[in-house]
């Protein structure tokens, strides 16, 4: 989760070892970022009548492009990017390449670079062009030249290289093989130039270059926290493979490489948690052509985190593979429990009385699933579900008989796992009493809404906004100055609880929390939470401008994030910037919301004249009703801060970093990147 001008990305700079690989011609590509001369071999383009149908399908990509990217804001930018690399992965994937170089340059362009066979540039006999050409200027002609045998990365992409090349402005490509250098380039989609040949030698590989085009894309620049990412879960889900990212003018350069792929992954994944093993349990299988890789480790937190891919596409909702893994997980753990029914000590006669579901399973899990399947099925609206039926009972078997067989193998994991999983199962009981608990409390409090909320006489959500305010004080102004049409005001008393370390029934047992759900209307919990539920379609939380007040948000964001993530996904949850100093002279009151606005008010404003009385805030309390309203919460002068949840990994990487209980981790977090963390004021 982010706040909006706050980078939770890491970027450290890891200087990559590239010398040693083997880069053809790894001066030009690497070093020097003036290759862009695409006029070397200029040739008008060629409008023969065999051009024309060509032409036709590259125009149908420039006006529909949503068709093929999906969309031209960021991901489809990126998309493009996708595209050529899922190229190189395959061909990393079938053992012909081993090193992915991308490189960003200053005019916008990024290149691909693989060591791969090289894409064939033989001269076709029926069109008298070379494959090269048909696979850069024809929509479909990818099919053709792939062996579809090994057209396993990028399920969702596979859209062809002629569909970058539609939506760029230029696009150049450089192939080595057969001892020669072929060299093309093109212009939104049409040929550019010949392609030529020189002299080569024994090195083969691809080298694709290409600028999106601003006339398809608003925005053409790339992210490299974006590209950084995905890169690094390719090189986790594809082990082996060295995938390097530059950024010349950025000064940045990451080399991701892991041996143990997704059990690094996890490793990964791990590094801010207290694992309660400290192997990561990990297995590979095959059957009937469908390869299933698992990877687990259980901490002593209880957030699930659970990744699943198919042909390295991260399928967020999952899919029949998933389903089959959670059957699996959970009759593992009831077959080694009857088993083993010693795990219960002198319990042991009531193993009979035990039975674990899925819920159980997850408590403090990390866990990667990765498959590859040769015609993977992808539904719904943004196609991050797998549908083929056949996946389900071969990862439910694959992972019952291996995970099994782990256990019996492994007794000093599976013991702790138990127990694990045996407290979840435990918790889940109590949360379940606690839970009607509450629910009775709630029928009896009438209405349930929380005795201190100030609701707003609005009704709609969509017009509707709820402030959540630190201290009695400052919800006393608030109610004073809000507008009570559409606002309404939750003062929040005394501590709010760490989420990060407390179980759900806790959680579910402290007041301030209980206030917050009830006001917000959705409940929470994964079968009871509902948005459509949400009384407000604004909640915001305004705290004071120091560092108390930046914990207290901190904290809520955590509850936020782990207890009502479609809060945030949707784009309800905001952050209020109360101003932080008044400067007043004679009659004239102007407030600032940070040092550099102060300065410059007092500078161009007051012209630094020595008359100026400079009020600093310390807490929302100090400001009166109608400044309180004026400043912060006046929808017409006010700024919010949007909160986002746009980077999942990394900001429950850093939320358990700032919130959980390792402090080591915490502190390196803290000195490393404190200037990013700022915002977030631990
Ligand atoms: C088709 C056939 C062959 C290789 C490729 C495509 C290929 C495409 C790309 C795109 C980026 N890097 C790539 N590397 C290879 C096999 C040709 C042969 O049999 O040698």
């Amino acid at each position: 989760m982010t706040e909006e001008n706050t980078t939770l990305t890491q970027t450290t700079k890891q200087e990559a070892p590239v010398k040693d690989a083997f880069l053809p011609e790894a001066s030009d590509i690497l070093e020097n970022s003036e290759i862009t001369e695409i006029h070397r071999h200029h040739t008008d383009p060629d409008y023969s009548a065999g051009n024309i149908r060509v032409l036709e399908g590259m125009e149908a990509v420039r006006k529909r492009p949503g068709m093929y990217i999906g969309g031209t804001g960021q991901a489809g930018l990126h998309h493009l990017v996708w595209e050529v690399v899922d190229n190189s992965i395959d061909e990393a994937l079938a053992g012909h390449a081993s090193v992915i170089v991308l490189n960003m340059y200053e005019d916008g362009s990024i290149s691909v670079f693989d060591d791969g066979r090289g894409i064939p540039t033989d001269i076709q006999e029926q069109t008298g062009k070379s494959a090269m050409e048909v696979i850069f200027t024809v929509l479909h002609s990818g099919g053709k030249f792939d062996k579809k045998s090994y057209k396993y990365s990028g399920g969702l992409h596979g859209v062809g290289i002629s569909v970058v090349n539609a939506l760029s402005e230029w696009t150049e490509v450089k192939v080595w093989r057969d001892g020669s250098i072929f060299e093309q380039s093109f212009r939104r989609g049409e040929k550019y130039s010949e392609m030529t040949v020189t002299e080569g030698d024994d090195r083969t590989g691809t080298y694709i270059r290409f600028k999106p085009d601003a006339e398809i894309f608003p925005e053409t620049e790339f992210s490299y926290e974006i590209l950084a990412k995905r890169l690094r879960e390719l090189a986790f889900l594809n082990k082996g493979i060295k995938i390097i990212l530059r950024n010349k003018a950025l000064r940045k350069c990451y080399s991701f490489e892991y041996a143990g792929g997704i059990s690094s992954f996890v490793e990964f994944l791990n590094e801010s948690k207290n694992p309660i093993f400290k192997d990561v349990i990990t297995f590979t299988k095959e059957k009937d052509g469908i390869e299933v890789d698992v990877a687990i480790s259980y901490n002593d937190s209880y957030a699930e985190q659970f990744f699943a891919f198919v042909n390295n596409v991260n399928t967020i909702d999952g899919g029949t593979h998933v389903v089959g893994f959670r059957s699996a997980l959970t009759k593992v753990f009831n077959k080694y429990l009857k088993e083993n029914p010693d795990i219960l000590g002198k319990n042991k006669g009531k193993v009979d009385d035990i039975k674990f579901i899925t819920d159980d399973t997850r408590e403090g899990i990390i866990a990667v699933l990765s498959i590859r399947v040769p015609e993977p099925q992808f539904e719904g609206q943004t196609k991050g579900k797998l549908g083929n039926p056949e996946v389900r009972g071969i990862v439910d078997q694959i992972v019952n008989e291996e995970l099994y067989d782990y256990f019996e193998q492994n007794p000093s994991i599976a013991r702790p796992v138990m127990e694990k999983v045996l407290l979840s199962m435990q918790a889940r009981e109590a949360a379940q009493k606690a839970r009607e608990i509450t629910r009775r409390k709630t029928a009896l409090e009438g209405g349930g809404l929380p005795g201190k909320l100030a609701d707003c006489s609005e009704k709609d959500p969509a017009k509707s906004e709820l402030f959540i305010v630190e201290g009695n004080s400052a919800g006393g102004s608030a109610k004073q100055g809000r507008d009570r049409r559409t606002q309404a005001i939750l003062p929040l008393r005394g501590k709010i609880l760490n989420v990060e370390k407390t179980r759900l029934e806790r959680v579910l047992n402290s007041d301030t929390i209980r206030d917050l759900i009830n006001a917000i209307g959705t409940n929470i919990g994964k079968d009871d939470f509902d948005i459509e539920k949400a009384r407000y379609h604004k909640i915001i939380i305004m705290t004071d401008a120091d560092v108390d007040g930046a914990h207290i948000r901190t904290l809520l964001l955590t509850f936020f994030f782990r207890y009502m993530p479609q809060i945030i996904e949707k784009g309800y949850l905001y952050a209020a910037q109360p101003p932080l100093y008044k400067l007043k002279r004679g009659k004239v009151e102007r407030y600032a919301y940070s040092d550099e606005e102060k300065d410059k008010l007092l500078a161009e404003v007051f012209e630094n004249s020595d008359k100026v009385v400079l009020q600093r805030y310390k807490g929302l309390g100090e400001m009166n009703p109608e400044q309180l309203w004026e400043t912060t919460m006046n929808p017409e002068t006010r700024t919010l801060k949007k909160i986002r949840a746009d980077d999942e990994t990394e900001a429950d990487r850093i939320f358990s970093i700032l919130m959980g209980e390792k402090v080591e981790p915490r502190r390196n977090f803290i000195t490393t990147y404190a200037k990013q963390v700022r915002n977030l004021d631990i």
